[in-house]
């Protein structure tokens, strides 16, 4: 997608603190993070939310889902605990339409809601 900003990222054309990188998964630290670890695990491809996701994108969502465990295991949250997820759509507040999942940790996170 030309004027997506995680395409970008993923480009090299805006710069960003990179975590892991695979062939299909980038992962790159929040620039307004909330909680000591905030790291952000994005598709190489362009998909603008989980609701966009096919059944053909199945293996896709579990190397997502495995570069958020190495994510936790290289920033050292694995075993104190994390919080993963993706807002979508509206009510969520989601603000870039690029799927992204969040990997918050290192203190104690309140509630959600
Ligand atoms: P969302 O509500 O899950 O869509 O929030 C997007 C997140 O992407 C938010 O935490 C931003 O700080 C973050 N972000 C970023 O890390 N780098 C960017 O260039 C942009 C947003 I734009």
């Amino acid at each position: 997608m030309e004027d997506c900003v995680f395409c970008k990222i993923v480009r090299g054309e805006l710069p960003a603190s990179k975590v892991y990188e695979d062939d299909a998964v980038l992962a790159f630290r929040d620039i307004r993070p909330q909680a000591p670890v905030h790291v952000l695990v994005v598709p190489k491809k362009h998909v603008a939310s989980l609701m966009d996701l096919t059944d053909e994108d199945a293996a896709l969502a579990g190397r997502l889902f495995a570069a958020a465990r190495a994510v936790a295991r290289q920033e050292g949250v694995a075993e104190s605990g994390f919080r993963f997820l993706t807002n979508t759509g509206p009510d969520s507040g989601q603000v870039v339409f690029h799927l992204h999942f969040h990997v918050m940790g290192g203190r104690r996170l309140g509630a959600m809601g």
